[in-house]
């Protein structure tokens, strides 16, 4: 017998924001099937609504566009092999922002309003512990594709992610500094304090440093709205380094690249996941040269999904797709393989939304998926477990202006 409890998806969502809940009120997430969802479009009708809540606008959107690019290839390259078996798949984007007020609304539209059955997104672990708990509470499964911060998995049975913690992610580039410059010994490190993931990548690297038997010589701290960075590289470079390990975001982390080497700095940099764009590049221009970023996704991962991912980012972008494509196209991927092993066994199309959302989630930690990133599966806690990582080193040509992720060997 199917039960029904109206308004179920909003109970959570309308303790954090009334507002959401008034005017021409909620529609109920709980007794509609996937299928009517009411903002999927013309010829939509049967779509299965996928949410994609990312940053498309702020200072966080450096990071983000390349995630709507990644979830759209996905769209594309799924919907063209079928979608879920026969049933077109339609996302839809709501824009995060920056910040945690931009994420928790943009979830809740696409919880209450879209009625989707799932969400990619969003951008920052700073954003999804605070949104994050609203899917969950609504029971609306939510794939992480970009947050590393230690304890993402854990905000609820609902989240999971396809970003490996910066915990696996974060010492491979440290080590391949050393690989690189065996003389290596005093380190200096920034981060950004105002966030989730560069305070949580700092502790990863800081004991990295130490386990490596370096000389962590000073911790210095900045804000990702910072612009001016003359304090903490002078007090950093008065030590004299030999290696710089930056933790914060593009616009940040890039600009405090660009002045550490203004200010004469020659020693190594490493650059986080936050620096982990090509959109860095129009930041520090040729000071970006050099930088060390480790990466979870290599374009050149010889497999037929990345191939046909990598040819369809090429076609588009005439560069070779970044990391937080790759990952935000896995996002999509794994919700598709998921919703299509549940329809193998009774129409997903058919079943009541709120039903078809606690199965997803409960079917996508039991698959196992053939993704650009390599293979990957979930812990039953919604940890990523995938194999192969790298590191990429950027290499600027001479005036500065283009540039490019060269993975090392
Ligand atoms: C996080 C991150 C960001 C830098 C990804 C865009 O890793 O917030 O967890």
């Amino acid at each position: 017998m199917r039960k029904t409890y109206p308004c179920i998806a909003f109970v959570a969502p309308c303790v954090f924001a009334l507002a959401a809940c008034t005017g021409s009120g909620p529609q109920s997430g709980g007794n509609s099937s996937p299928g009517e969802s009411g903002s999927t479009g013309k010829g939509s009708a049967t779509a299965i609504a996928i949410g994609v809540g990312v940053a498309q606008t702020s200072n966080v959107a450096l990071l983000g566009q390349e995630q709507v690019t990644g979830a759209k290839l996905a769209e594309k390259y799924f919907n063209e092999k079928g979608g879920i078996n026969g049933t077109p798949i339609k996302l839809v984007f709501q824009d995060t922002g920056g910040d945690e007020a931009g994420a928790i609304n943009a979830f809740q539209s696409l919880i209450g309003k879209d009625k989707v059955v799932g969400i990619v997104g969003p951008t920052l672990s700073q954003q999804a512990f605070s949104a994050n708990p609203i899917a969950d509470r609504a029971k609306v499964p939510v794939l992480g594709p970009s947050n590393t911060a230690k304890g993402i998995p854990q905000i609820g049975e609902f989240v999971a992610r396809v970003s490996a913690p910066v915990s696996i992610v974060a010492p491979n580039a440290v080590k391949a500094a050393l690989e690189l410059d065996p003389k290596i010994k005093k380190v200096a490190v920034f981060f950004a304090q105002n966030d989730a993931f560069s305070k949580s990548e700092t502790e990863i690297f800081q004991k990295t440093v130490k386990e490596q038997k370096l000389d962590l010589a000073t911790v210095q701290k900045f804000q990702t709205t910072d612009t001016d960075f003359q304090t903490q590289a002078t007090a950093a470079l008065n030590l004299k380094p030999d290696l710089a390990i930056i933790s914060g975001l593009a616009a940040d982390g890039g600009n405090l690249v660009r002045q550490l080497r203004e200010l004469g700095y020659k020693g190594t940099i490493i650059g986080g996941n936050g620096l982990n764009t090509s959109n860095v590049l129009p930041v520090c221009k040729a000071l970006c040269d050099g930088v060390l970023i480790a990466q979870a996704y290599n374009p050149e991962y010889a497999s037929s999904i990345n191939q046909a991912f990598r040819k369809a980012y090429q076609a588009q972008s005439k560069k070779e797709p970044p990391q937080f494509s790759a990952q935000a196209f896995t996002g999509v991927q794994v919700f598709v393989e998921a919703l299509k092993a549940i329809d193998g066994q009774s129409k997903v199309s058919q079943k009541p939304l709120a039903e078809l959302r606690v199965a997803l989630n409960q079917q996508i930690l039991k698959g196992k998926y053939d993704t650009p990133l390599g293979e990957i599966s979930f812990t039953p806690e919604g940890e990523i477990v995938q194999k192969d990582f790298y590191v990429a080193q950027i290499k600027m040509d001479a005036n500065g202006t283009n540039g490019k992720f060269a993975f090392l060997k």
